[in-house]
């Protein structure tokens, strides 16, 4: 491979993008070639650390099997190499075909985790409205916004990197650090050693558990039952911000009236934990109130009712007074730079997004389509057919639910791109695959909120013949007659410019401090003085808005579907995609040092239910849910570490995908994310063939 890197020698500043944390990095480079990456001790974000996934973005940049040359899909199914302009002349075309026999509509754009938050989202964005269809879809479908929409309807924001280091007591609700956001643990200990208190809410125990002063592990899905009995508590003793309520809130008094119900006794029946657990919870949480972090984790997100139970932590947040004070739920201030979204300009409501009429708060609040409803519109089923997608960053055929629906639904287009690093599960149903740049080809601003820190990354090296996400949203633009209109800059640098205009600082002024500008002093108790962005502008315990939309006011309690309407076919529950600190969604499994250490995909057992089912630790075994069926082997836990009846697997495995078994219709009704994580299943014993169901 012929990359070029910016210097022949030395170290090039910059920050990680291999995760949303951006942590600071110094990219090192000797004669010409990346040799390592390191992390910096300049960045006041991660000051120094860098974690496995991000040293491991040398072994992808240079990967054998990376893209360097677009791939066009033959009719029988083999791959050949054609030019960048070719191949987007020929996408073109096809885009345009599909506007003019269906409609712009019948066109859609996916991001994945892979790119985002700042500007690398907002291009395709931008690309499909210009184009006049309003069909933005993304990783988001199934990832933050039961978070972000649970806070955003009770205080108005969600702070996804909250001070952990100034808290007193820390909640790690549903969230495994150590594994997902290693560089929080920093924070953590800084805490740990000023005697701040740890609770841990997870049925799984994991690293953080033998460090923790309390552990509640309650059943798969039920944490809403415990989110009340913790609220209803601080109520009933009379232990809240008193002001807060009188002065800052509205709903407080059916919101109390509710959490009646939410007896301690009531919540051990529901969800398994001991009720002395509950009220140690519940005092510790007085005890060290106001500067409480409570942190929400994706295990609270996959379920039928996530974003209600999400709301039950964001109003306990606010009883205990934590309300944007030091250490608590703090409300980071944006910086304010040009947008380009094209919202304001093009709307485009009358063009029926997709998923906006199903789940209207997800489209109001996050302007995003769904997803799993995308699905069905590319089966025929939908309102009206979509046609066109073009996905960069992404992998839907393994991380999205009902993975055969996926496939299926997907090998339907009339055209398909994918701009990706790789041949991946997904690119290979694409007409068209485009080579992606990864992060070390690019440079985006970024902020991060926690510190009102913006910063620039640097384009490190550059790949002939492989371009970045600007140049791919442009020169489709150009040729579809809308780019001199919609993205008149010529590259990135020029859009990172037109975005910096309002704020006074300068491209020039970022390149030279690497470690970036506090944008703005950070202050505290700012809702004070100005509304929250709630639609009332105060702490909403109750929702009028949802209640106009025909959603429960209350974050109501709903027991999950398997406890609800337990089926003796699928007596197991099981939960799904509990992050690996060396794997990355369906990322990081062609690195080979990382297959060393995870060499096939798991599911995990409780010893007690391998006994009832006779397996055997590596045994090959088959799990059947009423969606799919998946083999995989058998990995028999200790006995503390997950709870009998439930299992774990992995997602993002393509030889043994866990999405095989998930479901795409069954979702919240606030944000219409999918059940992923308390998924009724069975096992089968794989050389007794599918009639053996044992446990039936
Ligand atoms: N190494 C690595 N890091 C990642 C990622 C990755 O794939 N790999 N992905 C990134 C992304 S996109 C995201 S969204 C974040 C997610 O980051 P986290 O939210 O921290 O996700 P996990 O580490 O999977 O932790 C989720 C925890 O929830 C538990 N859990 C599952 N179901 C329930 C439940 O019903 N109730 C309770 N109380 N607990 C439950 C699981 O046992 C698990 O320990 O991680 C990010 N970081
Ligand atoms: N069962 C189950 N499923 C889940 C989850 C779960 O917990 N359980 N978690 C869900 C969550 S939270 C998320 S966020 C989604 C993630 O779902 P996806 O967004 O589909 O994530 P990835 O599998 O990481 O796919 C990213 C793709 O981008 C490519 N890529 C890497 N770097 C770049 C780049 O710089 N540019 C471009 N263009 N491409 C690049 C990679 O090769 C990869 O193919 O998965 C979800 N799926
Ligand atoms: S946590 Fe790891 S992968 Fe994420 S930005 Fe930091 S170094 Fe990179
Ligand atoms: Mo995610």
């Amino acid at each position: 491979m012929k990359a070029k890197t910016i210097i022949q020698n030395g170290a090039v500043p910059t920050l990680c993008r291999q995760c949303d944390h951006r942590c600071g990095i110094d990219v090192h480079i000797q004669n010409g070639r990346i040799v390592d990456l390191t992390g910096s001790a300049a960045s006041p974000y991660s000051r120094g650390h860098i974690c496995a996934k991000g040293l491991a973005a040398k072994d992808l940049f240079y990967h054998r099997d990376r893209l360097l040359k677009p791939l066009k899909r033959n009719p029988d199914g083999t791959f050949e190499e054609i030019s960048r302009d070719r191949a987007l002349d020929e996408i073109a075309e096809r885009v345009s075909q599909i506007k003019h026999e269906y409609g712009a509509r019948s066109m859609g754009v996916w991001k994945g985790e892979a790119v985002g938050f700042f500007q690398q989202l907002e291009y395709p964005r931008r690309f499909i409205h210009a184009f006049g269809s309003p069909n933005y879809f993304s990783n988001d479908s199934v990832c933050f916004n039961s978070c972000y929409l649970g806070y955003r309807l009770v205080n108005g924001f969600w702070n996804n990197s909250p001070e952990f280091e100034h808290a007193d007591l820390i909640i790690l609700w549903a969230t495994n650090p150590p594994a997902s956001h290693p560089h929080f643990m920093r924070w953590i200990q800084a805490a740990r050693k000023r005697g701040a208190k740890l609770i841990l809410i997870d049925h799984r125990l994991n690293r953080i558990a033998s460090k923790a002063d309390l552990v509640a592990r309650p059943l798969p899905g039920t944490d809403g039952a415990l989110g009340w009995g913790l609220n209803r508590y601080l109520i009933e003793t009379g232990n809240y911000d008193r002001e807060l309520v009188e002065q800052h809130s509205i709903g407080f008094g059916e919101f109390s009236q509710y959490a009646r119900t939410f007896a301690p006794e009531f919540v051990e029946r529901q969800t398994g934990v001991d009720r002395r657990i509950v009220i140690e919870i519940a005092e510790e949480i007085i005890r060290n109130s106001p500067r409480v972090v409570i942190y929400p984790g994706v295990g609270l997100e996959h379920h039928e009712n996530g974003v209600n139970t999400v709301r039950t932590l964001a109003t306990l947040g606010c009883l205990c007074g934590s309300l944007d004070v030091q250490g608590g739920l703090t409300w980071a201030e944006r910086l304010e730079t040009h947008k380009l979204t094209l919202y304001d300009e093009l709307p485009l409501l009358d063009q029926k997004p997709i998923g906006a009429n199903r789940f209207p708060v997800l489209y109001d609040f996050r302007r995003e389509c769904h997803s799993m409803t995308a699905m069905d519109h590319m089966l025929g089923k939908g309102e009206y057919p979509l046609q066109g997608l073009i996905i960069t960053a992404a992998n839907p055929a393994i991380t999205n639910p009902n993975s055969n629906k996926v496939v299926e639904a997907l090998s339907r287009l009339d055209l398909l791109v994918v701009n990706d690093l790789f041949l991946t599960k997904t690119a290979k149903l694409a007409h068209y695959v485009l080579p992606a740049a990864t992060f070390l080809e690019r440079s985006e601003l970024h902020y991060h909120r926690k510190y009102h820190l913006v910063t620039l990354t640097r384009k490190v090296a550059e790949i002939p013949g492989v371009y970045d996400e600007y140049s791919l949203w442009r020169d489709l633009a150009y040729r579809l007659g809308f780019g001199e209109q919609y993205f008149p800059w010529k590259n990135e640098e020029e859009v990172t410019r037109w975005l910096l205009e309002p704020t006074g600082i300068t491209v020039e002024e970022l390149e030279k401090r690497a470690e970036g500008f506090v944008y703005k002093p950070v202050a505290y108790r700012k809702h004070e003085s100005q509304p929250l962005p709630t639609p009332s502008g105060k702490v909403e315990f109750c929702s009028s808005y949802l209640k106009d939309l025909g959603l429960p006011e209350i974050p109501e309690y709903v027991p999950p579907r398997y406890i609800r309407d337990p089926n003796q076919k699928y007596p197991f529950v099981l939960t799904t995609g509990a992050r690996k600190p060396l794997l990355y969604h369906s990322r990081y499994h062609n690195i080979s040092h990382v297959r060393r250490v995870y060499p096939v995909a798991e599911v995990e057992v409780h010893p007690t239910d391998a006994v009832k089912l006779g397996i055997e630790d590596k045994e090959q075994i088959r799990v059947v849910s009423e969606i799919g069926s998946v083999e995989v082997q058998a990995k028999i836990v200790h006995d503390t570490k997950i709870l009998p009846g439930v299992l774990e697997m992995a997602h993002g495995w393509v030889d043994a995908n866990v999405n095989l078994l998930t479901y795409d219709n069954i979702n919240d009704p606030i944000s219409g994310f999918p059940l992923l994580k308390a998924v009724p299943v069975r096992v089968e014993k794989i050389e007794c063939g599918p009639r053996s169901r044992l446990e039936d």
